[in-house]
């Protein structure tokens, strides 16, 4: 029999949504786990949405402060899913209120809030995580245990984009729900942040650290009316970043991310190129690695694209049949499942706050070598 694992969700929109879609159905294909999500409460600042989606998606209670969620004993867990500027301050406060933490990413605005948010977490001594939720793609998954067997030999290239095409219009407006992304002082960059850091920590756990950076951003669009000031106001984010860096093990990396690659709403592709063999991924056909091995019969040597449904592939015998794919969704469910499973190990599950704060070193590296034109080190 599971013990209950009481969820308190800090806000409501597309994140909010995916994270309380994982918790209803990890305890059904996970029933093996010791803990078992219960929707508690969920807290947003408008009384009539919060209590739309708590009805809806079933959480038993609601709260407008979120002070008031993270004070409350019925809680063992506090999900953040609000922007983040936000996050430093609900983190810091259910560290000091001994909550657990799930934190959507990126960890915080920058390195020095994000440090701020490890220190608080490690000295409570509660157990934290950053929705990295791509890791948890299976075919992702099965990509990281090829390259640690060793399946690539040495690495020389990590490749990678993030590509999607919704801001070009300058109609679309900065800050406000939705498009608090476009805003700096809520998201804290644009496409570094938002979709590089994706990339940046799959990079990081598939190929190991990063030494240095150079980097180049660009804002199209320099001018957007607030959502919320109701102002025309200078626009703050990049709206597109380009880098190249060196990781530690001397192979080269190569990341774009745009919102104005016009056609590609979530394209996010990797490939990767070692001595002995190649990977490739696709988010639009995530279920899909590609793996070209040169120690393969020269006569049949190719790219071979694996399909990811086989039961002894990673998460899939918690699933349906071999051959029978799987959604975004699910890696929001495995995630869960990871974390749960850590709490009943001891194991801490990847990546939690401090090994989180790694991404966004680079992101701040990124940001830093674009401003001055200049080679950055990754502190
Ligand atoms: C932005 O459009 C966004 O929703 C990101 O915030 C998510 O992290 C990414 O997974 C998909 O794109």
């Amino acid at each position: 029999m599971s013990e209950p694992f009481r969820i308190g969700m800090i806000g409501y929109g597309f994140m909010g949504r995916a994270h309380t879609n994982a918790y209803k159905r990890v305890g059904d294909f996970f029933s093996d786990l010791a803990l078992r999500p219960v929707l508690q409460a969920a807290c947003g600042r408008k009384a009539d949405a919060v209590k739309a989606f708590a009805d809806g998606w079933g959480y038993a209670s609601c709260e407008t402060d979120w002070r008031q969620l993270v004070a409350r004993d019925d809680i063992d867990a506090v999900d953040i899913c609000v922007p983040n500027n936000m996050h430093k301050e609900i983190a810091i406060a259910a560290a000091a209120a001994n909550k657990m933490i799930l934190c959507e990413k990126p960890l915080a605005m920058d390195v020095a809030e994000g440090e701020q948010m490890c220190q608080a977490v490690e000295s409570a001594g509660v157990a934290n995580m950053v929705w990295y939720n791509y890791r948890r793609i299976p075919a992702v998954t099965l990509a990281k245990a090829l390259i640690d067997e060793g399946r690539l030999g040495k690495i020389f290239h990590f490749r990678t984009n993030f590509l999607q095409d919704w801001t070009i219009s300058g109609e679309v407006p900065q800050g406000g729900a939705g498009t608090w992304r476009l805003d700096s002082s809520a998201a804290g960059s644009g496409v570094t942040g938002d979709l590089l850091a994706h990339c940046i920590d799959t990079a990081l756990w598939l190929n190991g650290s990063i030494a240095d950076v150079s980097a180049m951003t660009e804002t199209f669009v320099t001018e957007r009316l607030h959502a919320e000031t109701g102002e025309v106001q200078p626009v703050g984010i990049d709206d597109a970043c380009t880098f190249m860096c060196h990781f530690k093990n001397e192979s080269l990396g190569l990341f774009e991310s745009t919102r104005y690659a016009r056609g590609h709403k979530a394209l996010y592709t990797f490939e990767i190129n070692g001595e002995r063999g190649s990977l490739r991924w696709d988010l639009h056909d995530l279920n899909r690695l590609e793996f070209f091995d040169y120690t393969d019969d020269s006569l049949v040597r190719g790219w071979r694209s694996i399909h990811v449904t086989e039961g002894e592939m990673p998460y899939m015998d918690r699933w349906w049949v071999p051959g029978l794919s799987i959604g975004y969704e699910h890696s929001f469910v495995h995630q869960v499942a990871d974390f749960l499973k850590g709490l009943e190990t001891g194991e801490p599950s990847q990546p939690d706050f401090r090994s989180a704060l790694e991404t966004q070193s680079v992101c701040d590296a990124v940001l830093k070598s674009a401003d001055s034109k200049a080679w950055v080190s990754v502190a």
